[in-house]
């Protein structure tokens, strides 16, 4: 994108932009799939079988996420800055992770089609709330008071992610699709750059690797989120004319 000419942006983040940060990844080396079973951990049914192990599983994260050693990396902090900064144009943020690092990197605005892992939900009146510390399945929901009733805000296999009308409405109308750090193995993310592609945008992805939907895209960037991400914004910020 060289000049003025791409209005809409989508990105779309996965667990790869937050690596850098110290929060691992899913399906790389040492990532969480590797010492967790995802069936046990992130599926509704596992949460019937045993909500402590669950709970376990989101409460190590959530105190991690919280921890002093997580921070936003220059791939959080370029992302906000473009949406900040990027004249005449429209940007949205999907991100399928669960952490808040776009937040704290300052993004105006993020769409977490995955959930959130500082949230929690009643399971009889969906109602959320923010609750930052650990959970037991013991804990009493805070609307109808019933033990066992709050579960993570996260969408887990089989579920649906959050949002899907949103997200189909700005990738279809996008002209400039970009994905970093996702391997584009879990649906319907994955299918996103297809949608876009199919409309006409012009679609990028940034990752360490290839991925198994690297073809999808138009243009391929090989490389660490956090260098490669504010290295590509910069060149975007300085080629668009700004109005003054
Ligand atoms: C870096 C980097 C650095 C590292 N710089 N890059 C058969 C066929 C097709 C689909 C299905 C199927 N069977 C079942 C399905 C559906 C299923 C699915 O897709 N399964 C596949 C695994 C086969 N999907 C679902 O069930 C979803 N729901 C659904 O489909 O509902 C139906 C529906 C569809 C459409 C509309 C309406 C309804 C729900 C999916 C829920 C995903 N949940 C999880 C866990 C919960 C969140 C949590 O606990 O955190 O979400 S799974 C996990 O994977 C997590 C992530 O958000 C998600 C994606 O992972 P991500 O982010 O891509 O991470 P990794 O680890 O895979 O990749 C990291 C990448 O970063 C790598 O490529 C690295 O190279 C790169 N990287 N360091 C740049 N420094």
């Amino acid at each position: 994108m060289s000049d003025n000419k791409n209005k809409k942006i989508v990105i779309l983040t996965g667990a790869g932009i937050s690596a850098e940060s110290g929060i691992k990844t899913f399906r790389d080396q040492n990532g969480l799939w590797e010492d967790h079973n995802i069936l046990e951990v992130a599926s509704p049914q596992g949460f019937e079988r045993d909500p402590e192990l669950v709970h376990r599983f989101y409460n190590m994260r959530r105190k991690q996420l919280l921890s002093s050693e997580v921070a936003p990396n220059e791939a959080h902090l370029a992302v906000a800055r473009l949406q900040r900064e990027l004249p005449n144009s429209e940007i949205f943020l999907i991100t399928q992770n669960v952490d808040n690092l776009h937040e704290r990197a300052g993004s105006p605005q993020v769409l977490h089609m995955h959930g959130e892992l500082t949230k929690m939900r009643c399971i009889e009146s969906k109602k959320v709330f923010e609750i930052k510390e650990n959970i037991s399945a013991h804990r009493a929901c805070p609307c109808c008071l019933k033990e066992g009733n709050l579960r993570p805000h996260i969408v887990w296999f089989g579920e649906t992610p959050f949002s899907m009308d949103e997200i189909y409405h700005h990738t279809a109308q996008c002209d400039l699709f970009i994905a970093i750090g996702t391997s584009g193995v879990v649906y319907p993310a994955a299918m996103l750059v297809d949608l876009a592609r199919e409309n006409g945008a012009h679609t990028l992805e940034f990752n360490l690797n290839d991925t198994q939907v690297s073809d999808s895209f138009h243009q391929h960037i090989v490389g660490p989120a956090s260098q490669t991400v504010p290295k590509y914004v910069e060149e975007l910020l300085n080629s668009t004319p700004h109005i003054t």
